[in-house]
Parts: structure tokens; C-alpha cells; sequence
């Protein structure tokens, strides 16, 4: 809410604007894409929810197009080498727990902690946003919400057996979203986005998520702060 007080116009067509969005469009749209990899993977992994998850990839793949569509618009190339750069620890953390076969490790890190990262992203970015972006934007997120959904109800029909794991998936990779988050804050507020409001987007999407799947308020502040163990 903080960003509903005065919201100063805008020049979408400055350098400093423009070399700021090559990098935050790249980010979404590399992100995009591996979120329509992973789950493809997942899809492999979970035989029961194949279709849904093949489902769920194919509007991955329609947000990556939107978001280019997006950067074209400004007249903006995606910093894409940077992108890569930027999501490839969780990459490697997601690529090595789907070989392991450890699907609860790769539901708390696409449908959690990725799509809560979506979540509190565009919706800080819909109020700030170019007309053209801020409509790709709103239908995106709507779907974002979904995906969040199918990993709290998996997770929630599975929540015995997945508590310790998704413990330890926590630990390792919500440091990462911090540093993430705190390496683009400066593009971000460029762009008109503050890290406050990106924060706590995120820590209410990701602390709900932890509820609905049946972890009690003490261990969501537990495992919250463990973020921080950076
Ligand atoms: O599931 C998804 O669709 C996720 C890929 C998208 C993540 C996009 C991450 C956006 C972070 C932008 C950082 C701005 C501060
Ligand atoms: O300040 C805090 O409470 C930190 C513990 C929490 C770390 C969680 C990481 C926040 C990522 C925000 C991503 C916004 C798009
Ligand atoms: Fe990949
Ligand atoms: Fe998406
Ligand atoms: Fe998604």
C-alpha cells in the first residue's frame, strides 16, 4: 500500500529506465521459461497429475511470450546472459532434487518460493507499469495464484511425510530468494518498485502458502527468519 500514496509519473523511455528493464524483463522472462521447465519435470515426476502439469507449463510459456512482447513494446533488449546468472543456483538446487527424485524439494521451490517470488513481483509492478505491460501483467498473475495452489495442495495431502523435507528445502533456498531479491533492488526501484512493499508481498504470499499446507504460525516464523541466514 505504501505505493498508492504519491505515484509520480513515469518516463518509460528513459536510458537509466530502459537499462534498468532489460535486466528485471530478462529475469521474468528466464523465469518464465524454467517455470515452463520445471513443470514439464514435475510432470515426469508426479504420474497422477501429468495432465495438470503439462497444463500449468504450457501458460508458462504464454507469460515468457507476453513478457518479450513487453520488452519489445519499450524498444528493450533482455539482458538474457544476466538472467541466467541470476536463477542458476536455484536452477541447480531444482535440477538436482528432480534427479534425486525428490519432489517435495521441487514443490517448495517452483510452486512456492518461485511463484510467491512471481506474486509479490507483479503485483508491486501492475500500479507501475506501462499500459501495455500492466495488461500481460494482471493476466499473469491470476495464474501465478494457480500454481501457487497446486503445490499447497499437494503439499497438504502429503503434509506428513513432506514436513522434514520441506524444512530442509526451506532452509537451503529461501537465502537465495533474500540474496535475489536484494541483487535487483536497485533496477527494481528504478522501475518504480520498492523492496519494502517486494518483501512484504512476498513474506505474507509464502507464509500463507506454509499455512494452508498445515504448518502452525510458530513454524512459519521460524522457518520465515531462516531466510535471513544469509
Ligand atoms: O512461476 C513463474 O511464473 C515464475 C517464473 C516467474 C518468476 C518471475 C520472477 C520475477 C522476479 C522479478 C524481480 C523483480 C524485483
Ligand atoms: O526481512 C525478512 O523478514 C527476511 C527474512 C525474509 C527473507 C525472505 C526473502 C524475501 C524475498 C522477497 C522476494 C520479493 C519478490
Ligand atoms: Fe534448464
Ligand atoms: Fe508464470
Ligand atoms: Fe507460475
Amino acid at each position: 500500500m505504501l505505493q498508492l500514496k504519491a505515484i509520480p509519473a513515469i518516463d518509460f523511455q528513459t536510458e537509466a529506465y530502459k537499462d534498468a528493464y532489460s535486466r528485471i524483463n530478462a529475469i521474468v522472462i528466464e523465469g518464465e521459461q524454467e517455470a515452463h521447465d520445471n513443470y514439464l519435470t514435475l510432470a515426469e515426476l508426479l504420474a497422477d497429475e501429468k495432465q495438470e502439469l503439462i497444463r500449468l507449463s504450457k501458460m508458462e510459456n504464454r507469460h515468457m511470450k507476453g513478457f518479450q512482447a513487453c520488452g519489445k513494446n519499450l524498444k528493450v533488449t533482455p539482458d538474457m546472459v544476466f538472467a541466467k546468472e541470476f536463477f542458476s543456483e536455484l536452477h541447480e538446487n531444482f535440477q538436482k532434487a528432480s534427479a534425486e527424485g525428490k519432489v517435495v524439494t521441487c514443490l517448495l521451490i517452483q510452486s512456492l518460493i518461485i511463484e510467491c517470488f512471481a506474486i509479490a513481483a507483479y503485483n508491486i509492478y501492475i500500479p507501475v507499469a506501462d499500459d501495455f505491460a500492466r495488461t500481460i501483467t494482471e493476466g499473469v498473475v491470476k495464474e501465478e495464484y494457480m500454481h501457487l495452489n497446486f503445490g499447497e495442495v499437494w503439499l497438504k495431502a502429503h503434509f506428513e511425510e513432506s514436513k522434514a523435507e520441506l524444512e530442509v528445502a526451506n532452509r537451503q533456498n529461501l537465502p537465495i530468494i533474500w540474496r535475489l531479491l536484494n541483487s535487483v533492488a536497485d533496477d527494481a526501484n528504478v522501475l518504480g518498485m520498492e523492496k519494502e512493499a517486494l518483501i512484504e508481498d512476498f513474506m505474507i504470499a509464502y507464509g500463507e502458502a506454509l499455512g494452508n499446507i498445515g504448518f502452525s504460525n510458530r513454524d512459519i516464523m521460524r522457518m520465515s527468519a531462516q531466510g535471513l541466514a544469509a
